[in-house]
């Protein structure tokens, strides 16, 4: 179909390319939750009486998808890409590309690779937030054809956008304005994607059913590995009378037995959270909830509000137990800050959960023999470890930028697969992680009841530990590549 006879049936169609049946590790994990970044596109542009469809991915399969791009009449596709979903986005843009699709991309990761998506087959990347951009760039896209100067005239007054030229050359816009009121925006779409098949699959998985929400945007702090791509160092926050009746319209919905405030960090505004309380509780309004904070910005009056408000798991960005590693990062957070979030928390009957890195620049043994001493003092309810990776468009990726090398071609990977020319081998790590695991676990096992410890198991953790320890001496002058 050539582009004057393009006539299309919707003005948008959304979708992302991740696919939960074709990921063994997240069916393990089986705890997804709604595109929240789309579906705000859609109801923006629903609200402006633009037709907009989602193909929701997370249930589905890329055949289908590729069915409904092959069949329907060619539109214009808005797709989201992170991190993981690079190659599913890749292909998903070859796919409507060959059906005579325009395509859009959008998310944290287009705006640091923009030539490579635009080499892929975007026909524009979208930089920062979507909703206002896509709004311009529905009519834009529509009025004039692909290539001629009127497109490139069109776009180019169109703030936070990335094109390709007349000539081929990349355009790049001024940076978008980023939207005052978020209270203004309607809620995201829910009812163009199955939500009660997500509380559903949480329920039989967990016992509960989950939905999620946002009450911010944005993130204020500068570790330097984070990625700020969408929403740059700001921080906008919904009131909280518009959280609460979100929250209070969402449990009468879909019914969920907790929610996940899926903010960057949830309790950045403390005025702010005891208003919420104070706002929840006149309504009567209870959930049990889950989020993620930082320990600077918990204390004991937050913590008994979260306790009151129903938070009975709390996520901690730890990252290290050392705190040359944390300063390194520019965490702005101390160890000791961790060490008493951790148990103020518990003290509440708050579950803690703990993410840790390893493997940051100038990470060396006793770094990680204090973040073994660390989580073993610390003993939150669960941690997890990743070996750091540099995101493009962050601080920590520039440092490490001449040393990076691609372990797989761009299109078939994601930024977790560079290695760090002489940083320690992988093996190392896995000797770090063995380490941690058995020594935690040795140690809540002396904690939990010293005199009545199996001997046995005793004497196995020590023999792994000490084979860990062993091997993690011998890998270190392992480096990679
Ligand atoms: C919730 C969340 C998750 C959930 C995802 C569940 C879900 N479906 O929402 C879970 C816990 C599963 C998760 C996992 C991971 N996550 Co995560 N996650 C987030 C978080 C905290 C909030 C996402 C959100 O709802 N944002 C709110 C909406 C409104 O923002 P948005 O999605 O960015 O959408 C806006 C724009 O991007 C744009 N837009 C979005 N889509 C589109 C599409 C088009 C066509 C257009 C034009 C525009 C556009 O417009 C939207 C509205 O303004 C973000 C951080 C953040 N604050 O965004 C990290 C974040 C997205 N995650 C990140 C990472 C790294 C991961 C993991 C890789 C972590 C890991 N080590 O395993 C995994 C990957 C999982 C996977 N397989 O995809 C990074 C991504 C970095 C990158 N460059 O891609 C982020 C940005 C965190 C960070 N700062 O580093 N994550």
């Amino acid at each position: 179909m050539s582009e004057d006879t393009w006539q299309p049936i919707m003005d948008l169609l959304l979708t992302h390319g991740y696919f939960l049946f074709e990921d063994p590790k997240e069916l393990q994990i089986m705890k997804p939750y709604v595109p929240l970044g789309i579906l705000y596109i859609c109801s923006h542009l629903r609200a402006r009486g633009l037709s907009v469809e989602v193909f929701d991915t997370t249930f589905s399969s890329r055949a289908q998808l590729f069915e409904v791009l092959r069949t329907t009449p060619p539109a214009l596709l808005g797709v989201y890409a992170n991190l993981m979903t690079r190659p599913n986005v890749l292909e998903i843009l070859r796919v409507a590309k060959e059906a005579g699709w325009q395509t859009i991309v959008g998310g944290p990761e287009p705006g640091a690779y923009t030539v490579e998506y635009l080499e892929a087959g975007a026909d524009v990347v979208v930089i920062g937030e979507g909703e206002v951009t896509v709004e311009e760039l529905i009519p834009a896209l529509h009025a004039a054809q692909a290539g001629s100067r009127e497109r490139v005239g069109a776009l180019e007054s169109i703030c936070g956008i990335a094109f390709r030229g007349e000539d081929g050359s990349v355009h790049r816009t001024p940076p978008r304005r980023q939207i005052a009121e978020l209270d203004a925006q309607p809620w995201p779409a829910r009812e163009a994607v199955d939500v009660d098949r997500y509380v559903r699959v949480w329920r039989e998985h967990h016992g509960m059913g989950s939905v999620s929400l946002i009450t911010a945007r944005g993130c204020p702090y500068r570790c330097r590995w984070c990625s700020h791509e969408v929403f740059g160092k700001t921080h906008r926050r919904r009131k909280p009378a518009a959280v609460a009746d979100e929250l209070d319209w969402l449990l009468n919905r879909y019914q969920p037995d907790m929610a996940w405030l899926a903010d960057d960090v949830f309790t950045i505004h403390h005025g702010w959270l005891f208003q919420y309380a104070e706002e929840m509780k006149r309504r009567n309004l209870k959930i049990p909830f889950e989020c993620i904070s930082r320990a600077d910005r918990l204390n004991a009056q937050v913590l008994d509000t979260l306790a009151e408000l129903g938070c009975f798991r709390i996520w901690i960005g730890s990252e290290s137990g050392s705190q040359r590693i944390l300063e390194a990062m520019q965490r702005d957070v101390t160890v000791e800050q961790v060490r008493t979030a951790v148990a103020l928390a518990k003290s509440r009957g708050i579950k803690t959960g703990m993410f840790l890195m390893w493997g940051y620049l100038g990470e060396e043994i006793e770094d990680i023999e204090a973040t073994i001493e660390h989580v073993k003092k610390t003993n939150p309810d669960v941690f997890f470890t990743t070996v750091s990776y540099p995101i493009k468009g962050t601080p920590y990726f520039d440092e490490v930028a001449p040393r990076l090398i691609a372990s797989k071609p761009w299109g078939e990977g994601s930024d977790r697969d560079y290695q760090i020319r002489g940083r320690h081998s992988r093996r190392f790590y896995q000797n770090a992680d063995q380490l941690l695991r058995n020594e935690v676990e040795l140690s809540r096992l002396l904690n939990g009841n010293h005199s009545s410890a199996d001997p046995l198991l005793v004497a196995e953790l020590q023999g792994k530990i000490a084979r860990a320890r062993e091997g993690l001496h011998a890998s270190s002058a392992e480096v990679e590549a």
